[in-house]
């Protein structure tokens, strides 16, 4: 159930500042084969969040997507998700691995200690940001940059996710630091055809992985 595979590819996250067809969206991730999609959805009440993600683990349950809550352990736990993604600020991670022993578990960092630290612990996977200015998530310190991020890539032995206004025009750039993914919200979201942009990016990323 667990199993992250290391080259995460896109990273689709449906996110409810955007849109609340989760439903819609998921199915557009699973219908394009993206190995991981997660829940974020700051704003709503908790069983709101419970009802949605329900839905969403239902849908991916079937399928080679694996799905992921943000934040909210409770969600995580009630829907049956395959993982949970927590932020310096959010749940302890000891807490969580206690009552997710199998699942999967993502942690932000935005330094190389912070990656170290989390590594250590035994996070399945990083999201490392952000990495370019985001209008997606407010309370950041500035961008770190691409040369940070392939310092903590050169460092650090699990999967690494490169987040924060990633788009298909940096792209490239990205995947030159060596991540293994990248998650995306606000430029598949606000894409004029979104299925047409997560099928652009991984288009992308085929290329490069096959040069
Ligand atoms: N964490 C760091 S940046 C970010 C999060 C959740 C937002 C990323 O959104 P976008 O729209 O892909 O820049
Ligand atoms: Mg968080």
């Amino acid at each position: 159930m667990k199993k992250l595979r290391k080259n995460i590819g896109l990273y689709f996250i449906i996110d409810g500042m955007y849109t609340q067809d989760f439903e819609k969206y998921t199915q557009i991730a699973i219908r394009n084969k993206v190995a991981l999609i997660q829940y974020r959805d700051k704003d709503a009440d908790i069983r709101t969040m419970i009802g949605n993600a329900q839905k969403m683990q239902k849908l991916a349950s079937n399928s080679s997507t694996q799905f992921v809550v943000n934040d909210v352990l409770e969600v995580a736990l009630l829907s049956n998700a395959d993982g949970i993604h927590v932020g310096q600020s959010d749940e302890s991670y000891l807490n969580v691995r206690t009552q997710m022993p199998e699942k999967i578990i993502g942690i932000s960092t935005m330094t190389l200690e912070e990656s170290i630290e989390a590594e250590e612990l035994g996070a399945d996977y990083l999201g490392v940001g952000p990495i370019f200015a985001t209008q997606t998530k407010t309370d950041t310190p500035p961008p770190i940059g691409l040369v940070k991020l392939k310092e903590i890539v050169d460092k650090i032995t699990i999967p690494i996710v490169a987040i924060g206004g990633i788009n298909t025009q940096n792209l490239r750039e990205v995947l030159d630091t060596g991540v293994h993914g990248v998650a995306i919200i606000s430029a598949i979201l606000t894409a004029p055809d979104p299925e047409n942009e997560i099928k652009k990016i991984q288009e992308i990323i085929e290329k490069y992985n096959k040069r």
